[in-house]
């Protein structure tokens, strides 16, 4: 069912040779660019024709535009589940007060007397937020994205998700319900790589945008890859991750549920328990055996348990259980030992951390008020998930007086002539005739 790697006894190796003891599921971005690429030229020539074109190939569908009607969005949120809106409303209210604290302030730094730098924090104008539609539909990825870029203050702001056959090709009507309950009206019906072409080129409907947010598959995340420099783009997101840190102490049953519930969404998403309790490593391969049996989607689930990208890790100790779980950098890394906080607050790579047992990872999908958007393969050893920041720039503004130039010209025009740029000394020279003042 799931693999086991026996890390205990000998001194764990560092670094790279650590993280290649555990295996990752093979998504290789880089492959599909040949099969992204054409489609991404051809939605730039051919703009909304194409993106028609690719409906009808790729999600079945015969589309005479692009753009979701205003009354798709209204009648989709009058129609949508009343439980449903509460749990989504929840989730917005949530995630507003986490992201509202990450708004940033504009902070002057007076460098010497007449003489300031100004960081100044921007929204990005026009961002495009993918929300994916393939094996499940995630509404809740409509609220992870525009909460954070609505905090930002972001003016712009259009989704895009896949169309579908069972919906008259339209997006799942729970995004659209989402997107409205957000007040979000610029809504396409795109999904793959066409989508982030047409994000980034522009079309005849849809204007080009500065930046293109959201996990999706490995033709969304390839075209991201292609496209950026166009585009921003948010750190690339693959197959779900769930890592567990635990002790003798952990419920074994829950460890095995939370591990199940992220290899739920896809078979390669990885769920890999590192422990240093053999006894705790044998309690939850038994539950994970009769819980999978009653899950809704048990081959999905099966396959990526038993993928290699799954395991459980036997370590000596927590200290060797966070050394491991720092060489992995999980997307999601539970804490389900003695002490969590403490052990919590020594881990160093992780997209996001859930601390002890009353915090598994669906609660952070949904409605902690945390952010799922988070990186994945490794990424969180150099990025960050989705938060406010993502959809700001800070620009230094730099105001300096007379004498405040005058002050440190000389050593601007050192510079320059050691960098062999006299041009760039003489800017400074041309405003004191010439004449450097003197260092004082
Ligand atoms: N666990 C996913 C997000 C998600 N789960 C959406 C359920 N719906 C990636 O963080
Ligand atoms: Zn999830």
């Amino acid at each position: 069912m799931i693999s086991r790697i026996d890390l205990r006894g000998a001194a764990l190796p560092e670094g790279s040779a650590l993280r290649d003891l555990l295996p990752r599921a093979d998504f290789d971005v880089e492959a599909a660019l040949d099969k992204v690429r054409p489609i991404c030229e051809d939605v730039r020539h051919r703009g909304t024709a194409a993106l028609i074109d690719y409906a009808q190939r790729f999600d079945g569908v015969t589309l005479d535009r692009i753009r979701v009607p205003a009354e798709a969005l209204t009648r989709a949120l009058a129609e949508l589940d009343p439980a449903v809106r509460a749990a989504l409303e929840e989730s917005v209210r949530r995630a507003r007060l986490v992201h509202r604290e990450q708004r940033r302030t504009d902070h002057t730094t007076q460098v010497v007397p007449g003489g300031t730098v100004t960081e100044r924090w921007v929204p990005v104008e026009r961002v495009g937020l993918y929300v994916p539609g393939g094996l499940a539909v995630y509404p809740s990825s409509v609220v992870m994205n525009v909460v954070p870029a609505q905090e930002a203050g972001v003016e712009g702001i259009a989704v895009s998700s896949p169309p579908q056959a069972g919906f008259g090709g339209l997006p799942h009507p729970v995004i659209l319900a989402a997107c409205a309950l957000l007040g979000v009206d610029e809504v396409y019906a795109a999904g793959g790589a066409q989508a982030v072409a047409m994000f980034a080129y522009g079309t005849e409907e849809c204007r080009p945008v500065n930046l293109v947010t959201g996990p999706g598959n490995i033709y969304v995340a390839s075209a991201k890859r292609l496209l950026k420099g166009r585009i921003g783009i948010d750190a690339e997101a693959g197959p779900t991750e769930i890592a567990i840190l635990a002790d003798a102490g952990a419920d074994a049953a829950h460890v095995a549920s939370d591990l199940i519930s992220q290899a739920e969404h896809d078979t390669l998403a990885a769920a890999v328990l590192v422990t240093d309790s053999p006894e705790l490593a044998d309690a939850v391969e038994a539950e994970l055996k009769t819980q999978v049996g009653a899950t809704r989607h048990r081959e999905r689930i099966t396959a990526a348990l038993a993928g290699r990208q799954s395991a459980i890790v036997l370590v000596d100790g927590v200290d060797e259980g966070l050394r491991v779980t720092d060489a992995y950098g999980a997307e999601h890394l539970e804490i389900q030992t003695a002490d969590a906080s403490a052990v919590a607050a020594r881990v160093r790579n992780a997209g996001a951390v859930f601390v002890g047992p009353y915090a598994p990872v669906s609660l952070g999908d949904y409605c902690a008020g945390s952010n799922h958007v988070l990186p994945t393969g490794g990424c969180a050893c150099h990025s960050s998930g989705l938060s406010v920041q993502s959809f700001l720039r800070g620009i230094h503004v730099v105001d300096y007086t007379r004498d405040a130039l005058a002050e440190v010209a000389h050593h601007v025009v050192t510079l320059a002539e050691a960098e062999d740029l006299p041009a760039h000394g003489a800017a400074l020279k041309a405003r004191f005739d010439w004449k450097v003042p003197a260092a004082k």
